[in-house]
């Protein structure tokens, strides 16, 4: 009875506590109807650091597709040690990514950390451009004793005009990068995507550092120094003449990642990742680092899927007990290298019918069909993606029988 009673009493004071920490959604829409606006959704704020400004903690700031440039209250971010989650609309959709645009036109970073922010604070879904600094580094994003979340984001085209870290720049912190683009910026000194010091403990996982370049020619994608940084399935090429700089050695544990001229670790791979489009010395905002693949990669300038002669080696080779989270079917049941891996826009592989993946379209993917005859669910099974398992779907398994990859 006791025990009841006691159980019953934590359960009021926590959902009491939930209550009055109640966590707030504030919207911000560059095409809002007012200036600076509530943060409602009707009536949203047009500045980003409006919105943060009004936020407490545990709130979320939701970001409508838009460019976010011009007025300083669009620039150099910050949150005065708040938590808070910052994100587009929907993260997951590259195409808002796309749409959801900082852009400080050289006249500032996007986001500046220094207060303190711990790992819960989350930037999300957004493309961020065009970011410079002329006081010290970090051309798109600054963490100074500061552990942001990033993840889902578009980084490209910053500069760190007088220092180092041309995307990032990571001084005493602890933050994740999660499948992020980080291309095409630039560094006065190191670094040109990712700059660590300072005893920084970073994780790198499934991100694209590629076209960043550094005038020392030292860490043009990666620079780390006294740090500790974990680079998990992602690909790090095409960054002038060094891609990872390891100042004080051991920093960087590098595993399953396609790293130019190679690196030591379980996984790694020195290979052409097959990009749709890139050219390290090329216009950056047309670079596609989506994996090419003779069995499907998304195209997002067409919306479509699309075919390729080549089929990139970073896709089914990442770290096989990461979660291939939304990868499409046929995903090899193992998540791609890169941005996009686990995501719902990974390159495929292998033939749909071939079930158990073993490369060839036999009698045993037809017994795994066979036993899903007439589910009424999305499973592998159900070739046409309509939720049912019928005879629409036998057709396509039977086009299919008998493949055997080369
Ligand atoms: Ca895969
Ligand atoms: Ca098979
Ligand atoms: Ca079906």
């Amino acid at each position: 009875m006791f025990r009841t009673k006691a159980l019953l009493g934590v359960l009021f004071v926590v959902s009491v506590a939930s209550i009055s920490n109640a966590a707030n959604i504030i919207y911000v829409d560059v095409n809002g109807p007012n200036t600076p606006g509530t943060g409602s959704y009707e009536d949203p704020f047009r500045r980003i650091q409006d919105a943060i400004d009004s936020a407490d903690s545990n709130d979320t700031v939701i970001v409508a597709e838009g460019v976010y440039t011009g007025d300083p209250n669009n620039r150099d971010l910050h949150l005065d040690g708040k938590t808070i989650t910052i994100r587009s609309t929907d993260p997951n959709d590259p195409n808002v990514v796309a749409n959801t645009i900082i852009d400080p036109n050289h006249l500032g970073r996007s986001f500046y950390f220094h207060s303190g922010e711990d790992t819960n604070c989350v930037v999300a879904g957004f493309t961020l451009q065009n970011g410079a600094t002329d006081d010290g580094s970090g051309g798109a994003i600054y963490c100074r004793d500061s552990s942001p979340t990033i993840r889902n984001c578009v980084i490209i085209k910053n500069t760190a005009m007088f220092w180092s870290g041309g995307g990032i720049y990571f001084n005493n912190s602890e933050s994740t990068i999660r499948n992020c683009i980080i291309a095409g910026n630039s560094a006065r000194a190191t670094g040109g995507g990712v700059k660590c010091v300072s005893c920084s403990n970073l994780a790198i996982i499934n991100c694209t550092i590629s076209g960043n370049s550094a005038e020392w020619q030292q860490g043009e994608g990666i620079f780390c120094f006294e740090s500790t940084v974990s680079i998990n399935n992602s690909i790090i090429r095409g960054n002038g003449l060094e891609q990872i700089h390891d100042a004080t050695g051991g920093d960087a544990t590098v595993t399953y990642s396609d790293v130019q001229n190679g690196w030591s670790g379980t996984g790694n791979i020195d290979t052409d990742p097959c990009f749709a489009s890139f050219d390290a010395n090329g216009e950056p905002s047309i670079w596609d680092f989506h994996l090419q693949s003779a069995y499907g990669r998304c195209d997002p300038n067409n919306q479509t899927w699309v075919t390729d002669s080549n089929t990139s080696p970073c896709i089914d080779a990442g770290d096989p007990n990461s979660d291939w989270g939304d990868e499409p079917w046929p995903n090899g049941k193992r998540i791609n290298m890169g941005a996009y891996g686990g995501t719902n826009q990974a390159s495929m592989n292998g033939n749909p019918a071939d079930f158990d993946i073993d490369r060839s379209v036999n009698f045993v993917d037809f017994a795994k069909f066979s036993d899903k005859w007439f589910a009424q669910e999305f499973c592998i099974e159900d070739l046409s993606n309509n939720g049912v398992v019928d005879f629409g779907d036998f057709r396509m398994f039977a086009e299919n029988w008998l493949w055997q990859r080369e």
